[in-house]
């Protein structure tokens, strides 16, 4: 049987299922805040403009406005200076062929419920790869922290001294890029790198690393605890704005029961 029509069947019966890694992109859904000397990223907006109503009695609609990096979204190379020159940077160009992937859950909850700051490491990576073999060329790695089952402000969770949320650390995400060619990473959190990442070196490593060799990021992904640590798929495709340096996505996996 084809392979399209082998899924097309798992589909139906069951035995292929999709999962929603996306967040509902609301107006109270928390969005990144950086230090005031830099430029603000604006806040989701849902603008009516009518719903049966006077403004249009047939018709129900909206307009919208969000920050590239708002909500469940994805980061272009072009996102950082390390990734400017990179072909294909921007999210209209992105070769469509990256936008359907194998994941590696590398499950960090444990270690993010003991400690706000906690950084995943190679060695850890090195011990699931132990369990569950070599993170493959070409696939996200996602760091599962349960932090999507925060709500409020713990989700952002910034103190004065800025965010404390979990992230990889430098080793690590260097690491995965340039020895395990990884397609991406991806968190629970608001950013790809650690709340306090701008302290490492490099600063933001997971932006400096990843978009330097041309790969993607997703944030504020929910779910990952229905996963496998591996075999699932991703579909990834972000919206295709013009030079976008990112932008929301629905953000759907397809799981095999029996995989
Ligand atoms: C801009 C500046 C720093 C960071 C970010 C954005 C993100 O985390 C993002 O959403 O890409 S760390
Ligand atoms: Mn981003």
């Amino acid at each position: 049987m084809s392979v399209l029509k082998a899924l097309v069947q798992a589909l139906g019966s069951g035995g292929v299922r999709v999962v929603d890694l996306t967040q509902t992109l609301s107006e109270d859904f928390p969005t990144i805040v950086l230090p005031p000397e830099f430029g603000p990223s604006a806040p989701v907006r849902i603008e009516r403009i009518s719903r049966y109503d006077a403004a249009g009695p047939a018709w129900y609609w909206n307009n919208l406005s969000f920050g590239e990096h708002t909500g469940t979204h994805f980061d272009a190379p072009a996102h950082w200076f390390t990734g400017r020159d990179r072909p294909l940077g921007t999210v209209d160009t992105l070769p469509v062929g990256h936008m359907v992937a194998p994941a590696c859950v590398i499950d960090c909850s444990a270690g993010s419920a003991a400690d706000d700051d906690f950084l995943l490491t190679r060695e850890m990576v090195e011990a699931w790869e132990a369990e569950h073999g070599l993170v493959p060329d070409g696939a996200w790695v996602l760091m599962r922290s349960d932090w999507s089952k925060r709500t409020g402000a713990d989700y952002a969770n910034l103190r004065d001294d800025g965010a404390h949320t979990p992230g990889p650390d430098a080793g690590c995400i260097r690491w995965l890029v340039e020895e395990r060619g990884i397609l991406g990473f991806g968190t629970e959190t608001i950013g790809t790198d650690a709340g306090q990442g701008g302290h490492f070196d490099p600063p933001f490593p997971a932006h400096h690393f990843l978009h330097g060799a041309g790969r993607y990021g997703l944030q504020c992904l929910t779910n990952l605890h229905l996963l496998p640590p591996v075999g699932a798929v991703l579909m990834t495709a972000p919206l295709k704005v013009h030079e976008g340096s990112g932008s929301p996505l629905r953000v759907l996996a397809m799981v095999e029961d029996n995989a």
